[in-house]
């Protein structure tokens, strides 16, 4: 008797919520919710669809049986991508509204026609010149940066005085436990120094310096021409309300598919294309798929030709036109009213050093014949109905892995969007020049972050995560390539097939899972 009581309270405590939520119950759903409290399986399910409603762009207005089935999956299998659930196969008439919303789409940046870099040490001087003046001048916008003095005169400065410094760091070095930086502006150059015993929040501050990144430095000067760090300060990005779109229309953020690859998980992929088409998904997921109107790939579309020794191994197509080819027959089935923007990665046809342009028109000819395609260069800025999209491929990432304390490659599930916030705090999207991320000595630095994107989308280290950082939503979009053998030596497990998809009414993330 007393279990039947308890029962009926969770049942007409479900109902309760549902209602007072301005829902209503059909009847089929009505009876799933019975029999999962006649089996104690109710708790927490309601919470967990009306959540799920409050990402549909327009609430319905009853809740149906596959809304419960699937807050019920996403409780049991309790991972953070489990808001998605397996997606069904679906039998109402698909109605894409996406089809009837015109595209916006404003290329706001694209360093393709910007390429001009000869490679000549002058180059590289007028190239460092060029970052830092750039970055300085975003640092100077700070109040706390605004009375900052040239190295030459920090350097004059009465010994035991404060002052504070921009420069760009030349060198790191650790000497029992004592980290000496090198810092450099236009016309002089100067040693920081924080010894072990210096206060830990400024130690951790100088573990996380980049090599060659442009910072302001405060500290007291001491003998010998030294500054004695008291403080590091970054650029950073501002806190503020990001731009967003008035309708609800989505897009997917995908990168790093690596047709050509053994890896490839073209199943996965497909799932995703179908989806699109309204025949994959339950009734929340269709409903996305008909407001998705364009489609961003980050780089690394093709597996690429001799990118790393022995890749024949790892190859279905060892040509580079066949792998291009292949990425066409597959980007052609992608509905025509979706935009799809493609930048290039490490493993694509066009220059490695970044910036780089887009995709080699010969290669991507496939590509650009078979539906209309925006090929951008890496990095690109763009504007979505209103919302500024920075999309990098990332490949600096792996610097930033191999420079900062508390990014590994094993822990990147829970540190991807962390490494890629370095990028937005120290304004640069590949500081690092000589360690993994060649970069060509254009007379501009294409690679400063100079406006503040509503959403920064990266890719490359094929692991999916996102938050959102001051009013900038992060995302890296995974990978569709499933671990490589390079990939397991380093402990790297890439999160693949599950496509981000960005809501730019809300600038939030449903992820879908498209491995099932
Ligand atoms: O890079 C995918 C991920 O694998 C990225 O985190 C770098 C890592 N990776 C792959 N190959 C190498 C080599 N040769 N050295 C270091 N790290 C590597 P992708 O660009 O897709 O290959
Ligand atoms: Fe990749
Ligand atoms: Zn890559």
């Amino acid at each position: 008797m007393e279990d039947r009581d308890a029962t009926n309270l969770t049942l007409k405590k479900a109902i309760d919520q549902a209602f007072t939520s301005g829902f209503q119950l059909d009847k089929d759903s009505f009876n799933l919710l019975q029999e999962l409290a006649h089996n104690d399986q109710l708790e927490n399910v309601m919470d967990k669809v009306l959540l799920n409603l409050k990402t549909l762009p327009e609430n319905p207005l009853f809740i149906t049986r596959s809304m419960i089935e699937r807050a019920v999956q996403s409780l049991v299998e309790g991972s953070h991508e489990s808001s998605v659930g397996t997606i069904e196969g679906g039998g109402e008439a698909f109605n894409p509204l996406a089809k009837d919303i015109p595209s916006e789409i404003k290329v706001l940046s694209d360093p393709t026609d910007h390429i001009s870099s000869t490679g000549d040490l002058n180059g590289f001087i007028q190239y460092f010149q060029s970052r830092f003046i750039r970055i300085s001048q975003l640092l100077r916008d700070r109040l706390d940066v605004k009375d900052a003095i040239p190295i030459k005169d920090a350097l004059h400065a009465p010994i035991k005085t404060k002052v504070k410094s921009i420069g760009i760091v030349t060198s790191i070095r650790e000497r029992h436990g004592t980290i000496f930086l090198q810092i450099e502006d236009l016309d002089a150059m100067v040693t920081i120094l924080v010894s072990s015993r210096a206060d830990k929040t400024v130690r951790e501050k100088a573990e996380r310096v980049i090599l060659d990144q442009v910072i302001c430095v405060e500290g007291v000067r001491s003998q010998s021409d030294l500054i004695v760090a008291t403080n590091f300060i970054n650029p950073d990005i501002p806190d503020r309300k990001p731009n967003t779109a008035k309708k609800a229309i989505y897009a997917a953020l995908l990168s790093d598919l690596h047709i050509g690859s053994k890896y490839f998980q073209e199943p996965a992929f497909h799932k995703f294309i179908r989806w699109l088409k309204g025949r994959e998904g339950n009734y929340r997921q269709r409903e996305i798929a008909s407001r998705l109107k364009y489609i961003i790939i980050a780089g690394d579309l093709v597996d690429g030709v001799g990118i790393f020794p022995d890749q024949e191994k790892e190859l279905v197509k060892t040509d580079i036109y066949e792998q291009y080819d292949m990425a066409a027959q597959l980007i052609q089935q992608i509905p025509e009213y979706i935009d799809v923007i493609i930048i290039p990665g490490n493993h694509d046809a066009t220059r490695q050093a970044l910036p780089q342009p887009a995709i080699n028109k010969e290669y991507a000819k496939p590509i650009s014949q078979s539906r209309k395609v925006v090929m951008l260069g890496n990095p690109a800025k763009l504007r979505l109905n209103d919302v500024e999209l920075l999309v990098s491929h990332g490949r600096s990432l792996d610097d930033i892995i191999s420079s900062v304390p508390d990014v590994m490659y094993r822990n990147l599930h829970d540190t991807v969007a962390t490494a890629m916030k370095y990028f937005l705090k120290i304004r640069h999207l590949a500081p690092t020049y000589g360690n993994k991320t060649p970069i060509a000595p254009e007379i501009q630095d294409l690679l400063v972050i100079d406006s503040v994107p509503d959403v920064f989308h990266a890719g490359h280290v094929h692991v999916l995560g996102y938050e959102s950082y001051r009013g900038t939503l992060i995302v890296n979009s995974g990978s569709w390539q499933s671990q490589t053998p390079f990939q397991e030596k380093m402990g790297l497990i890439p999160s693949w097939g599950i496509a981000p998809i960005l809501n730019l009414r809300t600038l939030e993330i449903t992820p879908m899972d498209f491995t099932r």
